[in-house]
């Protein structure tokens, strides 16, 4: 497909999710509030464009579905886990009180918590559902603090884009843009139905995005920052799933 014809289609798709007429008006409207994902594959990467574009303009403020209590899943699965590496071990058997989650990049006060000062925030819960790609899910309340809270108390910058996050795995990392980062639902979780977050559920500490599907879910995060450009990490797609051919907005 030629240049011309598939930014007339990703115009078109977003002058329809967004109710305008006229593809200049589109065109200008995805540049202007950034609806072209890190992973779009050429200028207009048509599938991931759409999908992204369409959500962002019908979904940027809806909440994932909440469940009452007697639907939580007995007992939550977890999915196949690597073993831990001897740093993790070492964390584990001081019972985390030396694990560390460290916020820099584009913020007024770059900071280091530890679970107690994550904990001396207000607690939320949250009941929603984990839904892997594989197609499996669970339902379960989680408890934790809005990522909100910490962002503000680190002073995001107002041009600050995404927020990038990083596990203790190395393998495993990814971001989120800022509408999901200020989302009400999205937790830097710690606890899983009324107890410690098992460490076979991401514990001592996950990003937990109830929007999106469950790998967006990272576990055992150590490290975030915040950016205005995904391209300075890894193959700059935004995080590892669009370079093992997953894509890096997986809205449900
Ligand atoms: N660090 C890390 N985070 C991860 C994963 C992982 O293997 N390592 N798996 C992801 C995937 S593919 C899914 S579906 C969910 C599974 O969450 P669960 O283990 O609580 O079921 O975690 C996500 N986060
Ligand atoms: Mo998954």
């Amino acid at each position: 497909m030629s240049g011309i014809s598939r930014r007339k289609l990703i115009t078109t798709g977003i002058a329809a999710a967004a109710g305008v007429a006229g593809l200049g008006v589109a065109d200008r409207m995805a540049q202007k509030y950034g609806l072209v994902p890190p992973d779009h594959g050429g200028i207009w990467g048509l599938g991931e464009t759409l999908t992204y574009a369409s959500q962002r303009m019908l979904t940027r403020h809806s909440l994932a579905r909440e469940f009452t209590r007697d639907k939580i899943s007995k007992p939550p699965f977890a999915n196949e886990l690597a073993p831990p590496s001897e740093e993790f071990k070492r964390l584990q058997a001081g019972r985390f009180a030396d694990w560390r989650l460290s916020i820099d990049g584009m913020v007024a006060r770059p900071a280091s918590f530890s679970l107690d000062q994550l904990k001396s925030y207000p607690a939320h819960s949250q009941i929603t559902m984990l839904q892997c790609e594989e197609g499996w899910s669970y339902i379960a309340e989680w408890i934790g603090v809005p990522l909100s809270q910490i962002l503000q108390a680190v002073e995001v910058h107002p041009q600050a884009k995404y927020v990038v996050y990083f596990s203790i795995e190395p393998d495993w990392w990814d971001s989120v843009d800022m509408a999901d980062a200020l989302h009400p639902q999205t937790f830097l979780a710690y606890g899983l139905n009324g107890d410690e977050l098992p460490v076979g559920n991401g514990g001592p500490l996950r990003l937990r995005v109830p929007r999106q599907v469950g790998y967006k879910s990272v576990k055992f995060i150590t490290h975030m920052t915040v950016t205005d450009n995904l391209k300075t990490f890894g193959k700059g797609l935004g995080s590892a799933s669009p370079e093992g051919g997953y894509a890096w907005y997986a809205g449900l």
